[in-house]
């Protein structure tokens, strides 16, 4: 596909991709634009990357401004946002200081968290946007706190296994969420279960709420859990990855396209590049497992998870 493009320029395509903020995003891009090779075939990507280029120039400036955004407004990194919701003491900041670098405060007082506190979890190749926010409760919610909330692409529902208010807290927070028009938590996470009697809780707790939430049993303590967390909450966003390939070569499967569930293989192809999706003729399926291999599937084959790709234009 790309026959012409030099293993610099898709370095710094490959460094685009895998960009965390709109700072690497606007290196990427600068050298993706240096190593492009400068002629006729090409004028229609030069002119995309500047394009993208001046965007993104334009968003960092935004950024900057204190103006700009309101400030429990968080902008959205990586392939989704999760905000992390829940009574107070919980553990939300916990879950978020072990799974991200960020180090929002974690103490034994509600109220520590005031402000929505973002960070980057890893879902084996892909970024994903925690939120933490403050608690929802009957002594007093932060009025911005639905805002921040509805801003997200989700949420997960974080409570103590071992804390007998816990029902209570979660009709509470289920009753704040309808009168706000916000959609229930797509999950529930059960924490602290390091503490005694902790699996027993979720198990019971889990079981109340069956037909309402899949659930998550973790401990942000004690490190338990965590894979199946960052699992289930990348399921939650309903994301596909895509890899791409060149004939002849092996896919890069450390930076990822990340696609909505149901995207076409035009889709994956628009996505690229538009070049690529109006010239497409068909494209090989690979899997990371060896299935399918280079089976030929149409612009409009589904996509699954971890599909490889290679197109011919
Ligand atoms: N035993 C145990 N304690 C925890 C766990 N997670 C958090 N805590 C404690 O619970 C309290 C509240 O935690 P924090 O993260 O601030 O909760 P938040 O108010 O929901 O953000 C702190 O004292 C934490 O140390 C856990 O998995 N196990
Ligand atoms: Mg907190």
């Amino acid at each position: 596909m790309s026959a012409n493009l030099s293993p610099e320029y898709l370095a710094a395509e490959e460094e685009h991709r895998s960009a965390g903020t709109v700072a690497e995003k606007i290196a990427a891009l600068e050298k993706m634009l240096a190593t492009l090779p400068k002629h006729k075939g090409t004028e229609k990507m030069q002119a995309d990357i500047k394009r993208r280029l001046s965007q993104a120039r334009k968003e960092s400036q935004k950024k900057g401004a204190s103006h700009a955004l309101p400030f429990y407004f968080v902008t959205r990194e990586g392939a989704g946002q999760v905000a992390l919701v829940g009574p107070a003491n919980s553990g939300k900041s916990s879950l978020v200081r072990a799974l991200t670098h960020a180090l929002p405060e974690v103490a034994e007082y509600p109220f520590t968290t005031r402000l929505p506190m973002p960070g980057m979890m890893a879902f084996e190749n892909v970024q994903i946007q925690l939120v933490d926010l403050p608690p929802i409760s009957t002594d007093f919610t932060e009025p911005w706190l639905p805002q921040a909330i509805r801003n997200a692409n989700a949420s997960v529902l974080v409570v103590d296994v071992n804390d007998a208010g816990s029902l209570e807290e979660m009709e509470l927070i289920e009753t704040s969420l309808r009168d706000w028009r916000l959609p229930l938590p797509g999950l529930l996470i059960g924490n602290k279960i390091d503490q005694p009697g902790g699996e027993g809780n979720f198990a019971a707790l889990a079981e109340i709420y069956r037909d309402r939430y899949a659930s998550v049993a973790v401990s942000a303590a004690a490190g338990h859990g965590l894979d199946g967390f960052t699992r289930a909450v990348f399921d939650l966003l309903e994301l596909v990855r895509v890899y791409t390939k060149v004939p002849g070569r092996k896919a890069n499967l450390s930076a990822p396209y990340v696609l909505k569930r149901g995207a076409t293989v035009l889709d994956a192809a628009r996505h690229v590049h538009k070049d690529f999706a109006e010239h497409l003729k068909f494209a090989r399926l690979f899997r990371t497992d060896g299935e399918h291999d280079g089976l030929m599937v149409e612009r409009q084959h589904v996509v699954q998870d971890e599909d490889i790709l290679e197109f011919h234009i």
